[in-house]
C-alpha cells in the first residue's frame, strides 16, 4: 500500500465515517482520531481518542504517520471560545506535531465559509482573498495560513481543500451549486495525496454541478475530476424567481452562516 502510516483526524463525524471506509486502500495502518467516541478498531486501524487542544496528545498521535487528512474540529458556527480550541489551536497542534515528527503531506478540510461573503454573481478562484462568513470560517483561514507558513518555512505540503457541501445530497437551492458528492470528495482526496508536487495548493470541493461559484484552474497540478453532479437533483429546489431574494441562503457563497448572529460568546 502507498502509506505505513496515515492519520484521520475526525473520524466520528459525519465524513470521518465514509472516509474510514474508503481510505483502508491507502494506507497499511490508518489511525483514526476524534475526541468522540470511534467504536472498536477493525483490521488495519489504530484508534486514539483524544482533543486537538492537547498539545502532547497531538504529538503522540503523529508518531510515525506520513500523511494527514485533517478532518477534526468544529463544523460549523459556534462560539469564538470553542472555535479557538478546536480549530485554531487545534490546527496550530496539529502543524507543530506534524512538522516535528516529519510528516509529508497534509490534507487540510478547509470550508467554502472562507468565502462565504462573496455573492452569488462573484465567479472566483485559489486567488481571491478571503472574505469569511463566521470564526468558524476565520478558523478556516487560519488554518490555510497556517499550512502556508509552515510549506514555505519547512517543506511541509498541505491541499486546503474548501468543500463546498458534502452530503448525500443537496438539501436546498444552494447545496446545488456547493455540492460535493462522497465519491467526488475521495477523488480529490486521493489526487491531493497522489499528486507528485503539491506545495500549498488550495482546491475547491465541488462536483461538476451545472452552477458553479469556484474555478479550480489554479489547481489544475491537482487533477480533479469531478464525475457527479447535483444536475441529478434537477427541479428538486425551484427558484422562487424573487429578485433579490429574500433567502441568505442562495445569496452568498456561504448561505446563512453569512447573515447568523455574532456568537461571540453564547
Ligand atoms: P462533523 O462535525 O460531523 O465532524 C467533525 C469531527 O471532529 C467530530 O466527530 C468531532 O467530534 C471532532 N472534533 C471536534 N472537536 C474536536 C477536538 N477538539 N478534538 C478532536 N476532535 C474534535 O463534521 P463533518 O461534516 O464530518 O466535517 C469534517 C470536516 O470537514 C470539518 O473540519 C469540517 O469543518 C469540514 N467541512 C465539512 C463540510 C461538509 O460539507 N460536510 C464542508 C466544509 C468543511
Ligand atoms: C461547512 O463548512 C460545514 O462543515 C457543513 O456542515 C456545511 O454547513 C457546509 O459547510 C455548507 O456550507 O453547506
Amino acid at each position: 500500500k502507498p502509506f505505513k502510516r496515515l492519520l484521520l483526524t475526525g473520524a466520528a463525524g459525519g465524513l470521518g465515517k465514509i472516509l474510514r471506509e474508503r481510505i483502508k486502500p491507502w494506507a497499511d495502518v490508518v489511525v483514526l482520531s476524534d475526541i468522540a467516541d470511534m467504536g472498536v478498531a477493525g483490521e488495519g486501524e489504530e484508534i486514539v481518542q483524544c482533543d486537538l487542544a492537547d498539545k502532547a496528545a497531538v504529538l503522540k498521535l503523529m508518531e510515525g504517520v506520513e500523511a494527514v487528512l485533517h478532518f477534526g474540529g468544529i463544523s460549523t458556527e459556534n462560539t469564538f471560545e470553542n472555535i479557538m480550541q478546536a480549530n485554531i489551536l487545534g490546527t496550530a497542534n496539529l502543524y507543530e506535531a506534524a512538522h516535528k515528527k516529519g510528516v509529508k503531506r497534509i490534507i487540510f478540510a478547509s470550508s467554502n465559509h472562507t468565502v462565504g461573503f462573496y455573492r452569488n454573481t462573484d465567479y472566483i478562484d485559489a486567488t481571491a482573498p478571503t472574505r469569511p462568513d463566521s470564526f468558524y470560517g476565520v478558523s478556516k483561514c487560519f488554518g490555510e495560513q497556517l499550512a502556508s507558513y509552515y510549506f514555505d518555512r519547512t517543506g511541509l505540503e498541505t491541499v486546503c481543500l474548501r468543500i463546498g457541501s458534502s452530503f448525500p445530497e443537496p438539501v436546498d437551492r444552494r447545496m446545488m451549486v456547493t455540492w460535493l458528492s462522497y465519491d467526488d470528495l475521495v477523488e480529490a482526496l486521493h489526487r491531493s495525496l497522489f499528486a507528485t508536487r503539491v506545495g500549498f495548493t488550495i482546491l475547491f470541493g465541488m462536483s461538476n454541478n451545472d452552477v458553479a461559484w469556484w474555478d479550480n484552474s489554479k489547481a489544475s497540478h491537482i487533477g480533479f475530476k469531478p464525475k457527479d453532479s447535483s444536475s441529478q437533483f434537477d427541479g428538486k429546489f425551484p427558484d422562487s424567481g424573487e429578485y433579490p431574494s429574500p433567502n441568505a441562503s442562495v445569496t452568498y457563497h456561504g448561505g446563512g452562516f453569512a447573515l447568523a448572529e455574532i456568537r461571540y460568546k453564547d
